[in-house]
């Protein structure tokens, strides 16, 4: 299989709570998971950008669902390319505290809808952190994810916070708490170091061919 460039990637289009989605015609790809687990962090490193996606250490930070147009290709064999323009999309963070419970159950509605409606979507990545179990909210997003018909592949992030020994375990524990088989695919993946990234290079090029 050939080798995910990105080329170029810019914000697209940011919705709120009361906007209209984009209709685009570019594949989707889309990140979910609770506040903090490190989504715009991953984005950014799979965008070779240092801050294009809005990252911080107060959680809640992205309350938008964001597009961010990829300009990227396939660097096959023999020098060939294939060109695969993408949107990458941050959904907004969920379980955050802080947050009232009217605030989060818009934003709840936000990502259901969204995933139940893009015509474009085509795949879903559940992040959650590799060294905790899976909390009610990760469970409820998963069903989600795969009640709207999509297999969600899960990214295990902040790997950097644990012994290489410790992550076939915390694998397992993220399986089980979903009540998901060896099947699941589980990605563990370091922001810090990039460690993981080229896993999740191969799951975009497979999702957004299919
Ligand atoms: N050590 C470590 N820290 C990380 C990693 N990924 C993210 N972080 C840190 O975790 C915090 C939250 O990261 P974000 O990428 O903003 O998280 P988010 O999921 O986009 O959060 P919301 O926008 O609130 O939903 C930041 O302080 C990041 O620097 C990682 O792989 N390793
Ligand atoms: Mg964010």
């Amino acid at each position: 299989m050939g080798q995910l460039v990105i080329r170029n990637a810019k914000l697209d289009t940011v919705c709120g709570v009361t906007s209209k989605l984009p209709q685009g015609e570019l594949p989707e790809i889309a990140f979910a998971g609770k506040s903090n687990v490190g989504k715009s962090s991953l984005i950014n490193a799979l965008m070779n950008r240092k801050e294009l996606a809005r990252t911080s250490s107060q959680p809640g930070k992205t309350r938008t669902v964001n597009f961010y147009a990829v300009d990227a290709f396939v660097k096959e064999e023999e020098d060939e390319r294939t060109e695969l323009p993408l949107t990458f999309v941050d959904l907004p963070g969920y379980g955050y505290a802080k947050v009232s419970k009217s605030e989060s159950e818009k934003w709840g509605g936000m990502i259901e809808n969204y995933l139940n409606s893009s015509k474009a979507l085509r795949g879903v990545f559940l992040l959650l952190d590799l060294r905790h179990e899976p909390s009610a909210n990760d469970r409820m997003m998963y069903d989600w994810i795969n009640a709207a018909g999509f297999e969600p592949i899960i990214i295990g992030t902040k790997s950097d916070k644990l012994k290489r020994s410790q992550m076939s375990k915390q694998i397992s524990v993220i399986r089980k708490g979903l009540g998901a088989g060896s099947t699941l695919k589980v990605l563990p993946f370091s922001a810090l170091s990039k460690d993981g990234r080229d896993d999740i290079y191969r799951e975009i090029i497979r999702i957004a061919s299919t």
